[in-house]
């Protein structure tokens, strides 16, 4: 089938992070996909070989010039172009219109999942929740994933990238927003040998300030890293001891990686981002016992708030990583967001 997959860059990386990663997995299943972008730039560096079976489309403020294929994926509510939506309307056998949404484990989104939106012009669209329980859509999950992490060699591809740990080290890597805790994480670090991995914008202007040129703190040491493509940046928290991620994507992913990881979410202004992060700290440690579930609260808490903290716990647990693994084997068991999409389109045409 063919599917127009529609993409509004709000800000940061993750709208089209996700839309790429979506388009992409679509089609090595043998889908046709047109993304439609308002602004592609980014895809430079994502996905600069693009992929088999994905055509990228400009996204103008006069809208999209093209006849809608049989899916059409409105993604993050991004308000598809009124003449693309009349031609959805006025084809013989209307496409599934797909509103896909933004990830979260709030009990809502098993109530709204799949819920039909009557349109005023005749059409029906269906509102798809990703999530991380069997009532939800799900979360990206490439056929070949697993495979690819279980065949991957953390120190060849540190070595290909000029990273090599000393013996010892921990490897840490970050990614993140404007980060108030960031100077009580550096100080946490350098209690102990540490190779610090900071990508580029937001993480690298940070701990070049803070840990100035030298990029060294006793034992710790930070290294720059280029922009990765998707695929380079799933290795990198393969490779890493304990991540440090943000928004939505890179969080997925982290997941997919098994290994310990904290979250900064992306800030709302009227801090809903708070209960998201709470309803997601619950299912992450569902089952860890109150050792675990304590010290992993404190640090994903003093990592979201807005104040610096005097001092950043890193929980040093071995279960930390045990856990991370029960999580991901957890979520293991569900369907994909592709699998589940494929399925639901089936079933609605
Ligand atoms: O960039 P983000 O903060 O995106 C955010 C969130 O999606 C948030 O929920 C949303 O509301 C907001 O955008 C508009 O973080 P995220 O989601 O992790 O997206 C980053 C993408 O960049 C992800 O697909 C991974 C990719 N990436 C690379 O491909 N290479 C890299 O080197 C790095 C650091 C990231």
């Amino acid at each position: 089938m063919l599917w127009d997959l529609f993409c509004r860059v709000i800000d940061n990386h993750g709208d089209l992070g996700v839309c790429w990663r979506l388009a992409a997995d679509l089609a090595a299943r043998g889908e046709r996909v047109r993304l439609w972008v308002d602004d592609a730039a980014a895809l430079a560096w994502m996905a600069p070989h693009g992929a088999p079976g994905v055509a990228l489309g400009a996204w103008p403020p006069g809208g999209v010039d093209a006849m809608p294929g049989e899916v059409v994926i409105e993604a993050f509510g991004c308000a598809l172009p009124p003449a693309f939506v009349a031609r959805m309307a006025a084809v013989e056998r209307a496409p599934v219109w797909i509103n896909l949404e933004y990830l979260s484990a709030e009990a809502y989104v098993e109530r709204n999942h799949r819920l039909l939106s009557p349109q005023p012009n005749g059409l029906r669209k269906w509102f798809f929740y990703p999530g991380f329980t069997l009532r939800t859509g799900g979360l990206i999950r490439e056929a070949g994933l697993m495979r690819r992490h279980g065949d991957f060699v953390a120190a060849d591809w540190l070595a290909r990238h000029a990273l090599a740990p000393r013996a010892g080290e921990q490897v840490v890597s970050l990614f993140c927003y404007e980060q108030p805790a960031l100077p009580a994480l550096l100080d946490r670090l350098a209690q102990q040998p540490t190779l610090l991995l900071a990508t580029p914008g937001h993480a690298a202007r940070q701990v070049r300030a803070l840990l100035g040129p030298e990029l060294r703190r006793g034992p710790l040491r930070a290294a720059m890293l280029p922009a990765l493509t998707q695929a380079g940046y799933d290795e990198l928290l393969w490779a890493c001891d304990l991540n440090f991620v943000r928004g939505e994507d890179s969080f997925v992913r982290a997941q997919w990686a098994g290994r310990p990881f904290v979250w900064q979410i992306y800030p709302q202004h009227d801090d809903a981002h708070l209960e998201k992060l709470a309803a997601f700290l619950d299912r992450l440690l569902a089952g860890a016992d109150a050792g675990l579930t304590d010290d992993v609260r404190a640090v994903f808490t003093a990592w979201n708030q807005a104040t610096p903290p005097a001092a950043l716990a890193l929980p040093t647990r071995a279960d930390w990583a045990s856990q991370a693994v029960a999580c991901r084997a957890a979520l293991l068991a569900q369907d994909d967001l592709c699998t589940q999409l494929r399925r639901f389109v089936a079933e609605t045409r």
